[in-house]
Protein backbone atom coordinates (compact mmCIF):
# COMPACT_ATOMS: atom_id res chain seq x y z
CA UNK A 1 0.00 0.00 0.00
CA UNK A 2 0.90 3.62 -0.66
CA UNK A 3 0.19 7.04 -0.48
CA UNK A 4 0.00 8.80 -4.09
CA UNK A 5 0.68 12.56 -4.96
CA UNK A 6 -2.42 14.39 -6.04
CA UNK A 7 -2.57 16.95 -8.71
CA UNK A 8 -3.67 20.25 -8.08
CA UNK A 9 -4.80 22.57 -11.03
CA UNK A 10 -3.94 24.25 -12.84
CA UNK A 11 -1.66 21.38 -13.73
CA UNK A 12 -1.92 20.68 -17.37
CA UNK A 13 -1.81 16.89 -16.56
CA UNK A 14 -5.06 16.73 -15.39
CA UNK A 15 -6.15 17.33 -18.92
CA UNK A 16 -4.64 14.58 -19.88
CA UNK A 17 -7.32 12.06 -21.47
CA UNK A 18 -7.57 8.25 -19.82
CA UNK A 19 -7.36 5.66 -21.59
CA UNK A 20 -9.64 2.34 -21.55
CA UNK A 21 -8.25 -0.31 -19.47
CA UNK A 22 -7.59 -3.80 -21.48
CA UNK A 23 -5.64 -5.93 -19.28
CA UNK A 24 -7.32 -6.01 -15.52
CA UNK A 25 -3.65 -7.49 -13.60
CA UNK A 26 -2.19 -7.16 -10.51
CA UNK A 27 -0.56 -3.70 -11.42
CA UNK A 28 -4.40 -2.06 -11.77
CA UNK A 29 -5.20 -4.02 -8.65
CA UNK A 30 -2.42 -2.09 -6.86
CA UNK A 31 -2.79 0.81 -8.19
CA UNK A 32 -6.50 0.68 -6.99
CA UNK A 33 -5.56 0.06 -3.29
CA UNK A 34 -3.47 3.35 -3.51
CA UNK A 35 -6.10 5.08 -4.83
CA UNK A 36 -8.38 3.89 -2.06
CA UNK A 37 -5.94 4.46 0.96
CA UNK A 38 -5.02 8.09 -0.69
CA UNK A 39 -8.40 8.46 -0.94
CA UNK A 40 -9.29 7.54 2.64
CA UNK A 41 -6.19 9.82 3.61
CA UNK A 42 -7.03 13.00 1.90
CA UNK A 43 -9.93 12.74 3.10
CA UNK A 44 -12.50 12.50 -0.06
CA UNK A 45 -15.44 10.45 -1.31
CA UNK A 46 -13.77 9.92 -4.72
CA UNK A 47 -10.64 9.87 -6.87
CA UNK A 48 -9.96 9.22 -10.68
CA UNK A 49 -6.70 7.84 -11.59
CA UNK A 50 -6.00 10.89 -14.04
CA UNK A 51 -5.56 12.89 -10.17
CA UNK A 52 -2.21 11.08 -9.39
CA UNK A 53 -0.90 11.26 -12.72
CA UNK A 54 -2.08 7.58 -14.56
CA UNK A 55 -3.87 7.73 -18.04
CA UNK A 56 -6.09 5.39 -17.19
CA UNK A 57 -9.72 4.70 -17.30
CA UNK A 58 -10.23 3.58 -13.27
CA UNK A 59 -11.60 5.71 -10.26
CA UNK A 60 -12.17 4.61 -6.57
CA UNK A 61 -15.23 6.17 -4.65
CA UNK A 62 -16.75 5.54 -0.98
CA UNK A 63 -19.69 7.83 -0.33
CA UNK A 64 -20.76 5.60 2.70
CA UNK A 65 -20.62 7.59 6.09
CA UNK A 66 -18.29 4.88 7.74
CA UNK A 67 -16.20 4.79 4.77
CA UNK A 68 -17.18 1.08 4.78
CA UNK A 69 -18.38 0.87 1.16
CA UNK A 70 -15.50 1.30 -1.35
CA UNK A 71 -16.33 1.11 -5.04
CA UNK A 72 -13.79 0.61 -7.52
CA UNK A 73 -14.94 1.56 -11.14
CA UNK A 74 -12.92 0.39 -14.41
CA UNK A 75 -13.77 1.86 -17.81
CA UNK A 76 -16.87 3.71 -16.28
CA UNK A 77 -19.42 5.22 -18.66
CA UNK A 78 -22.62 6.85 -18.37
CA UNK A 79 -25.06 5.13 -20.25
CA UNK A 80 -28.49 6.71 -19.42
CA UNK A 81 -28.99 9.77 -17.35
CA UNK A 82 -32.14 11.42 -15.95
CA UNK A 83 -32.78 14.93 -14.64
CA UNK A 84 -31.29 17.40 -12.54
CA UNK A 85 -29.34 18.05 -9.20
CA UNK A 86 -27.45 21.09 -7.93
CA UNK A 87 -24.64 19.87 -5.47
CA UNK A 88 -22.01 22.09 -3.24
CA UNK A 89 -18.69 20.16 -4.93
CA UNK A 90 -15.25 20.33 -4.20
CA UNK A 91 -12.26 18.24 -5.65
CA UNK A 92 -9.00 17.10 -4.05
CA UNK A 93 -6.98 18.40 -7.36
CA UNK A 94 -8.72 21.90 -6.06
CA UNK A 95 -8.33 22.20 -2.34
CA UNK A 96 -10.66 24.63 -0.28
CA UNK A 97 -12.53 25.75 -3.54
CA UNK A 98 -16.61 24.61 -3.23
CA UNK A 99 -18.99 25.55 -5.75
CA UNK A 100 -22.44 24.44 -6.74
CA UNK A 101 -22.80 22.16 -10.21
CA UNK A 102 -25.83 21.49 -12.05
CA UNK A 103 -25.53 17.76 -13.41
CA UNK A 104 -27.97 14.36 -13.39
CA UNK A 105 -29.54 13.20 -10.80
CA UNK A 106 -29.78 9.53 -11.75
CA UNK A 107 -27.86 7.69 -14.02
CA UNK A 108 -27.15 4.34 -15.25
CA UNK A 109 -23.59 3.45 -15.18
CA UNK A 110 -21.88 0.71 -17.33
CA UNK A 111 -18.39 -0.71 -15.75
CA UNK A 112 -15.99 -3.55 -16.02
CA UNK A 113 -15.87 -6.06 -13.46
CA UNK A 114 -12.31 -7.74 -12.05
CA UNK A 115 -12.88 -10.91 -14.13
CA UNK A 116 -13.13 -8.07 -17.14
CA UNK A 117 -17.24 -8.62 -17.58
CA UNK A 118 -19.30 -5.59 -17.86
CA UNK A 119 -21.73 -4.50 -15.60
CA UNK A 120 -24.22 -1.99 -15.17
CA UNK A 121 -26.03 -0.34 -11.93
CA UNK A 122 -28.47 2.63 -11.31
CA UNK A 123 -27.22 5.41 -8.76
CA UNK A 124 -28.98 8.99 -7.54
CA UNK A 125 -27.89 11.42 -5.36
CA UNK A 126 -24.56 11.95 -4.51
CA UNK A 127 -22.93 8.48 -5.64
CA UNK A 128 -24.44 9.82 -8.98
CA UNK A 129 -22.89 13.43 -8.47
CA UNK A 130 -19.79 12.04 -7.35
CA UNK A 131 -19.68 9.20 -10.42
CA UNK A 132 -19.68 11.97 -12.79
CA UNK A 133 -17.33 14.28 -10.96
CA UNK A 134 -15.34 11.26 -11.58
CA UNK A 135 -15.62 10.23 -15.18
CA UNK A 136 -15.28 13.93 -16.19
CA UNK A 137 -11.49 13.65 -14.43
CA UNK A 138 -10.91 10.88 -16.58
CA UNK A 139 -11.68 12.92 -19.87
CA UNK A 140 -9.36 15.56 -18.33
CA UNK A 141 -12.50 18.08 -17.47
CA UNK A 142 -12.67 19.65 -13.69
CA UNK A 143 -15.84 20.95 -11.87
CA UNK A 144 -14.25 24.64 -12.34
CA UNK A 145 -14.89 24.37 -16.12
CA UNK A 146 -18.34 24.87 -15.49
CA UNK A 147 -18.25 27.82 -13.15
CA UNK A 148 -18.18 31.18 -14.83
CA UNK A 149 -14.75 32.61 -15.85
CA UNK A 150 -14.82 34.92 -13.11
CA UNK A 151 -14.83 32.35 -10.63
CA UNK A 152 -12.59 29.72 -12.62
CA UNK A 153 -10.24 32.89 -12.95
CA UNK A 154 -10.51 33.82 -8.87
CA UNK A 155 -10.23 29.95 -7.95
CA UNK A 156 -7.08 29.72 -10.41
CA UNK A 157 -5.55 33.04 -8.85
CA UNK A 158 -5.65 31.56 -5.31
CA UNK A 159 -4.62 28.02 -6.07
CA UNK A 160 -1.31 29.63 -7.78
CA UNK A 161 -0.63 32.00 -5.36
CA UNK A 162 -0.64 29.03 -2.84
CA UNK A 163 1.48 26.73 -4.89
CA UNK A 164 4.12 29.44 -5.12
CA UNK A 165 4.02 29.60 -1.36
CA UNK A 166 5.02 26.18 -1.17
CA UNK A 167 7.97 26.16 -3.63
O1 LIG B 1 -14.00 14.41 -1.96
C1 LIG B 1 -14.72 14.86 -2.85
N1 LIG B 1 -15.93 15.38 -2.55
C2 LIG B 1 -16.87 15.73 -3.50
C3 LIG B 1 -17.95 16.50 -3.08
C4 LIG B 1 -18.92 16.86 -3.98
C5 LIG B 1 -18.85 16.45 -5.29
C6 LIG B 1 -17.78 15.69 -5.72
C7 LIG B 1 -16.80 15.33 -4.83
S1 LIG B 1 -15.47 14.38 -5.37
C8 LIG B 1 -14.23 14.85 -4.26
C9 LIG B 1 -12.98 14.01 -4.44
C10 LIG B 1 -12.41 14.30 -5.81
O2 LIG B 1 -11.84 15.30 -6.11
N2 LIG B 1 -12.60 13.39 -6.72
O3 LIG B 1 -12.16 13.60 -7.97
NI1 LIG C 1 -12.13 15.75 -8.23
Amino acid sequence: MALLNILHYPDPRLRNQAEPITDINDDIRQLADDMLETMYDAPGIGLAAIQVNVKKRLIVIDVSEDKSDPLILINPEVINAEGEREFEEGCLSVPEAYEAVTRADKIKVRAVNFDGENYEFDADGLLATCIQHEIDHLDGKLFVDYLSNLKRQRIRKKMEKHQKQKL
